[in-house]
């Protein structure tokens, strides 16, 4: 495997020589490697794109290349360093932004930034705060970015399509697990026709359509020494969307005392100090272009993405799990009820969430 890991990477236009290509991290949908090379070359990610999901991968790196050029050239014009505050994407040595393998596999590398600190949890109301400037600032400076994105995951957070999959993945029980989770449909079906009306907005243009992240977890943030934010990374769902599933998954991920599969649901609960922090640090970034609209529905993006995600994870579970990597069986079940803990406890606060929105704004 190292070999043919090395082989990979030697397709791309790398500087220096590579000594070692090991793994990194632990996403549920790609695998990710660190390059290192000798001397004092730089570091690189190489990444295998999964192209189950993302389709067609191509006109994925070409969003992802289009946000990250706009991104640089704003950093550039404001004394930045475009290597550091976005990242770069490293093209093959074909010129392309990826590279196909003989088992049809596709390789995309980019630049690794140093002396960063990526966390795991939003563990002080200080760390939010940036992280919602972070998530804030990428939106700001992506809102006037005049390209428009190839749809490569078409109804991402779209509720109506997640619905559609829902339906067929229920009416077909491929693995005869529906009826053992009755409870759990259960959740799911009593909150449908709420989200719809939500959603119902976005499709009508009430809300309007905008540059997004769509997978804002903390680390997806590179941070400073000092603890700013640096770069927003794995732009792989960069999407035009309502910049709400942003602050909506951010929060999900932020507030959450507990894991995303936390066994022990008493761990599992919304801070709303994590909830009111992030906000601030997200509106102070955004509240100069944000419609009103857009802010009145900032808290219940919070319900909706935590309700999709519980929605995701019960039908990767009902479909034999061939969506999410499992460590166990249970695995998607098991983040089903950590993630319903959470919308509970969000629906919960839900009025003092609210609230805090309107004094920040
Ligand atoms: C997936 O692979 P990762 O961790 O970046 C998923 C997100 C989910 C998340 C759940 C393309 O992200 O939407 O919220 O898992 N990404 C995709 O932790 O489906
Ligand atoms: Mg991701």
């Amino acid at each position: 495997m190292t070999t043919h890991l090395t082989e990979i990477a030697a397709n791309f236009q790398l500087e220096g020589q590579i000594t070692e290509v090991a793994p990194l991290g632990e996403g549920f949908i790609n695998d990710t490697y660190i390059i290192k090379t000798a001397g004092d070359s730089p570091r690189y990610i190489l990444q295998r794109k999964n192209k189950n999901i993302f389709s067609p991968i191509p006109d994925m790196m070409d969003n992802i290349q289009k946000v990250c050029l706009h991104i640089k050239e704003k950093v550039e014009a404001a004394g930045g360093d475009p290597l550091r505050e976005a990242m770069t994407i490293i093209p093959a040595n074909d010129g392309k932004l990826y590279f196909v393998d003989e088992e049809e596999e596709f390789w995309a590398v980019c630049l690794f930034i140093e002396d960063t600190i990526a966390y795991a949890a939003a563990e002080t109301p200080e760390l939010a705060y940036s992280g919602g400037k972070g998530i804030g600032r990428f939106q700001s400076l992506v809102a006037d970015l005049d390209e428009t994105l190839v749809n490569i995951l078409p109804g991402f957070h779209d509720i109506r399509y997640r619905f559609k999959q829902w339906d067929a993945v229920l009416a077909k029980d491929p693995v005869g697990r529906k009826a053992s989770v009755a409870t759990e449909i259960g959740w799911i079906e009593e909150r449908r026709q709420e989200m719809l009306d939500f959603w119902k907005l976005v499709e009508d243009g009430s809300i309007p359509t905008r540059i997004s992240h769509n997978d804002t977890k903390i680390n997806n943030i590179l941070f400073d020494q000092k603890g700013d934010v640096l770069c927003v990374i794995d732009l792989d769902t960069v999407l035009s969307s309502t910049v709400l599933n942003d602050f909506g998954d951010a929060m999900r991920f932020y507030t959450n005392t507990g894991l995303e599969d936390d066994e022990n649901l008493d761990n599992v609960s919304m801070d709303i100090e994590i909830y009111k922090a992030f906000a601030k640090g997200y509106l102070e970034e955004t509240s100069h272009f944000l419609t009103p609209l857009e802010k009145d529905y900032l808290a219940f993006s919070a319900k909706y993405i935590t309700y999709e995600q519980v929605l995701r994870f019960l039908m990767d579970y009902i479909d034999g799990d061939n969506y999410y990597k499992v460590k166990s069986p249970e695995h998607n079940l098991v983040r089903t009820r950590a993630q319903y803990k959470l919308l509970q406890s969000m629906e919960e606060q839900y009025e003092a969430m609210q609230n805090a929105i309107k004094e920040l704004s």
